[in-house]
């Protein structure tokens, strides 16, 4: 590769750096806590988050969504008849979402109303990787199709990420899928990290999904700087 390369790609990462550091700011002041779901394309991000929008708003928290694919608003649509507000957003090529793209998107809403925004990113194992987006949590899935060793195959994703959800787990036996090597695989290339198992589908392991999600945002709600009160010196 040549130098001038690098040098391109250096700098819009580090653009996109100070637009996602900016970002978290803006969703630490809200109160807005951000997951953002990655994955190879089809491992099911939209219908586990499509489950999990309903699941939230039974339980009255305001969710919302941005979902990001080269073309078409598919998975919007999809998204939508949780009831939560979603929007598409189409990159035309590009293979990830970027921080200036969420900034855009963000407009229309009011963070302060927005107690969970989660970004589902572009089916990719590789570029999603290096894009922060100023999320409070980043969260790869791995569905029991894919193959026990992408963990090592990507390990950039699996180790940039926070918790691992292994997905479509209803298939499992007739994957012959070996699950003791994907949660090695996982916790070869990132170790310590939490796995949690589900399928969507069916609901399995939904819960214990749901019970990561509020434990972490409680979490993240003690660490987070406080906004400044009105008339603060
Ligand atoms: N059996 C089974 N199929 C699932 C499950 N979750 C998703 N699928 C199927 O897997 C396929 C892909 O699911 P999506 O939710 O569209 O996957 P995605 O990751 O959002 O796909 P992209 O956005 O295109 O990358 C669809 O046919 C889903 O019906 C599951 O828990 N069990
Ligand atoms: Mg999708």
């Amino acid at each position: 590769m040549s130098t001038r390369i690098v040098e391109v790609r250096a700098g819009v990462l580090k653009k996109n750096d100070e637009l996602a550091r900016d970002l978290r700011r803006r969703f630490e002041a809200a109160g807005t806590f951000v997951v953002n779901l990655v994955s190879s394309p089809g491992a099911g991000k939209t219908t586990f988050l499509q489950k999990t929008l309903e699941a939230l708003r039974a339980r009255h928290l305001r969710v919302a969504a941005l979902v990001g694919d080269l073309e078409t608003d598919n998975d919007a649509r999809r998204l939508a008849d949780s009831g939560a507000p979603v929007q598409q957003i189409n990159t035309h090529g590009r293979c990830h979402l970027e921080a200036e793209m969420i900034g855009a998107f963000l407009e229309p809403w009011s963070l302060p109303e927005i107690d969970y925004l989660f970004i589902e990113n572009v089916g990719n194992l590789v570029c999603p990787a290096s894009y922060d987006l100023g999320e409070a949590w980043r969260v790869a899935l791995l569905s029991v199709t894919e193959g026990e060793d992408k963990p090592l195959k990507y390990p950039t994703m699996f180790n940039s990420a926070d918790v691992a959800v292994i997905t479509k787990v209803d298939l499992a036996t007739a994957c012959d899928f070996d699950q003791p090597a994907a949660c090695a695989a996982i916790q070869r290339v990132r170790p310590g990290m939490r796995i949690i198992e589900v399928s969507a589908k069916r609901g399995t392991g939904m819960e214990a999904w749901f019970s990561a999600l509020d434990e972490r945002r409680s979490a993240w709600q003690r660490e987070r700087v406080p906004a400044p009160s009105i008339g603060a010196a």
